[in-house]
Formats: C-alpha cells, structure tokens, sequence
C-alpha cells in the first residue's frame, strides 16, 4: 500500500486531501500546528462552522468508513519534527497503529500560510509567511535529501507566481531565444503580495534542491479553489473542510456567495476587471492524485498549472447575483476601492494541458454549482458575522 503523509492537513486543502488518498486505501499520515485555525483564532475572523479537531476528525472518519489516517500535531517550521517523519521518531497524536511503517512514497506540501492579505497586515505577518513558507519548504528539501530521496514532493505553488504579464503564461517554464542561442527557462515571475512571493521563493528553492541532488518535485501553479464538500465529507456534514469567508483566509467565490446570503453587497474591488483561473475543491483532489499516480522523473522539476476556467472578478459577481437572485434573495453588487495594488484590467491567456493530460476530469462553475454551494452554506447562515467581511488590508 502506498503511503502519502500530507504537510499541512489541517487546512481548507489538506484534510480534504487526506480523506480522498485514505478512501482509495493509501496509507494516510497528516502533520499541522493549527496555524491557520489559531490565527482565525487570535484574528476573531470565525469561521462558516466550527471544524473538530484532527484526532476527532479521524476517529469520525475512522468511525464512518474503517479507514485509518494517522495525525501528528507539531511545527514543521522545526527541522527536527520534519526529519521525524522520514526516520520513525514522530510522535502520533492519533492512530490506530501508531507506528513508524518506513518513508512515504509521496509528501504533499500544503504546509504554509495561504492569505495574500494576512502577509500584507503587517511586518510581523510578513515575517511570520516569509518564515514559515520557507524553512517548512527547506526543512523538506533537506530531510527528503538525508532520508528519503526517491520520495516524490508534491508542492502547493500558485498561479500568482506569474502575476498578470501581457504575454501568454506557460506552464512553468518558458523557451528563450537570446542572440542566436536558445535555452529554457523558469517563467519570468512578479508577485502581488509577500505570501505570492514566498511562493516564488519555494519554487526556486525546489528548483536547485533538483539540480543539485535529483529530487522528483511537482510544483503546482493554482488559482483561487472554491466549493465545501467532497465526495468523502458526504459521510458526515463533521468532516467538512474549513470554510472562511473573511477577508484574509476565504478565497472570492466563497466570500460571494456568503454575502449573497446575508445581504452584503458583493465586494468587487474596483473595477472587477481582474482575471484568475478557478477550479472546484474536488478538481483540486484529483490534480494532486494524478500527479501523483506519475511522479515527476529524479532530478526533474514538473510544473503544472493547476486551473480549469477562468473568470474575470465582474464575471462571478453577476453568476452570484444570478443565482442568488434565483433563489429569492436580493444581491447588489458593490465597487469597493480596491485594497491591493493589482491590474483591473490586463491581458489573461494561461495554458492549462498537463493536468488535463494526466487525467483530471473537470467540475466547472455552473450555475447549479453555485446553487449547491449555496444550499451548504445556507445551513450555516445564523453563523454568518457581517463584520468580519471587509476589513480593507491595503497595500
Ligand atoms: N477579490 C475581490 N473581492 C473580494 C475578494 C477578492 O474583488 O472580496 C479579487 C481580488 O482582488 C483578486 C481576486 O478577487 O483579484 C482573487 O482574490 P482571492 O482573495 O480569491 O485570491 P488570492 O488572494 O489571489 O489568493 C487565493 C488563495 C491563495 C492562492 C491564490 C491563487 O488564498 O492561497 O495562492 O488564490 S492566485 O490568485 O491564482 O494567485
């Protein structure tokens, strides 16, 4: 049986991740620090219901489906506790056989700080992304050089990496003829905040990790995911991923569709002319299961650019009204001065074949979509805090 130990496990991706892996009978270990729960936390920017623990989370999986994923709580950001998950000293907090059974096949690395808006806050929210995304990403590349070094990476990038260029994006790399000679390199980069920096930063850091000792690294370019369930949180509504609607952690679709239902004006932050590419959180599964299932080559960095439609910002705020206004409710939509410096309008042309390639069969944004996701957060709607929608973290 193949094993996956999941980075980051915790998070809006990572459980959903661990639950899809452990269903199709992988063994399944997860490893957090609760940073994103602790910060919604200490931020007070709630969230859509409150999530249960990990080891609760696993004894309900555990409970509902037989199947075992083991979870370690402990700080990444600590060479030592990653060197742990390669050499048998991790310290299980749940497992029904907590015992070290050999290296995992495959790392998936969700382990950072995810929020554009939560590393612009301040210094010291910079700091604490520019700190964590890169030691808990060296931290890895070294205890998969010492321990373990056919073991794949499956890295977590975005497509903010790139930014918004006027030519069209590649996936990853780009062919550059150059006085006669011609060579291939990472695609120019240009961030629009710190966190998408940090991103930058992982890639290269990967990049040499490859070149100088033949790591097999998947590094995946993805844009803004929307949705609540997955197919494995049917079993039990407890085992729904993490759902934030705030400005710093709940992604635009999400945050939409939550005002729609409570009747705040949809937050277009100017113009609405920005375009990013989407995808559903089940696409976001697939991608890391097919990359997964063909590994990239030793010594080979692989990159995909994991989006399956794109929408310009105007675009989903009128499929929220639409929907929204389908099902009785009275949605405006509201120019906000936007808070971030970003393009409002630009030219937008990624390629996105790869994952295409490998085998992921795309759920798209429709509008009976849209509607299931409302039906989910309708439920939760007597939780819903106005006050923590906009809060206008400017850069
Ligand atoms: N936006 C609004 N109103 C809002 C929220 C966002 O107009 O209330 C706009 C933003 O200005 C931006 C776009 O919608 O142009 C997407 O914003 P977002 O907050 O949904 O996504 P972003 O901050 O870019 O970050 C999210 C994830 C991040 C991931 C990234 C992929 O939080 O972890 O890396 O999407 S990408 O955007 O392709 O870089």
């Amino acid at each position: 049986m193949s094993h996956v130990l999941i980075l980051g496990g915790d998070g809006y991706l990572g459980w959903p991740t661990a639950m899809y892996f452990s269903a199709k009978g992988y063994e399944v270990t997860v490893v957090d620090n609760y940073f994103r729960r602790n910060i919604c936390t200490e931020l007070d920017v709630g969230m859509l219901y409150p999530i249960p623990t990990l080891p609760e989370r696993a004894r309900i999986w555990h409970e509902k489906t037989g199947h075992e994923i083991k979870i370690i709580i402990a700080d990444l950001a600590e060479p030592e506790v990653m060197r742990s998950l390669f050499d048998g000293r991790a310290i299980y907090q749940w497992a029904i056989t907590p015992k070290f059974t050999g290296t995992p096949d495959t790392v998936v690395h969700y382990a950072e700080q995810p929020s554009a808006p939560y590393s612009m806050l301040s210094y010291k929210t910079a700091n604490i992304t520019i700190h964590n995304n890169l030691i808990v990403t060296n931290n890895l590349m070294f205890a998969i050089r010492d321990l373990a070094p056919e073991t794949q990476i499956i890295k977590l990038g975005t497509m903010g990496e790139y930014g918004t260029p006027d030519i069209d994006i590649e996936e990853g790399w780009l062919e550059i003829a150059h006085k006669g000679r011609k060579d291939s390199f990472l695609f120019p980069r240009q961030a629009s905040s710190l966190y998408h920096t940090t991103k930058i930063m992982d890639t290269d850091l990967l990049w040499f990790g490859v070149r100088m000792w033949n790591l097999r690294v998947t590094d995946l370019m993805q844009g803004p995911v929307y949705g609540v369930e997955t197919e494995e949180s049917l079993v039990d509504e407890r085992l729904r991923t993490i759902f934030n609607y705030d400005e710093l952690f709940g992604t635009i679709i999400n945050r939409f569709i939550t005002q729609a239902i409570v009747g705040y004006p949809l937050t277009v932050y100017g113009k609405g002319g920005q375009i990013r590419g989407y995808l559903d959180i089940k696409d976001a599964l697939q991608c890391i299961f097919y990359s997964s299932l063909k590994p990239a080559k030793a010594g080979e960095l692989r990159i995909f650019n994991q989006i399956m439609e794109t929408f310009s910002v105007m675009q989903l705020a009128e499929l929220t009204c639409k929907v929204g206004q389908n099902l009785g409710y009275n949605v405006d939509i509201k120019h906000l001065d936007n808070p971030r410096k970003e393009a409002e309008e630009h030219y937008y042309n990624p390629t996105y074949q790869g994952l295409l390639e490998l085998g992921v069969r795309p759920h798209y944004l429709t509008e009976e979509t849209m509607l299931q996701m409302f039906k989910i957060v309708e439920q939760y709607r007597i939780n819903i805090r106005k006050d923590i929608i906009f809060r206008g973290v400017r850069w």
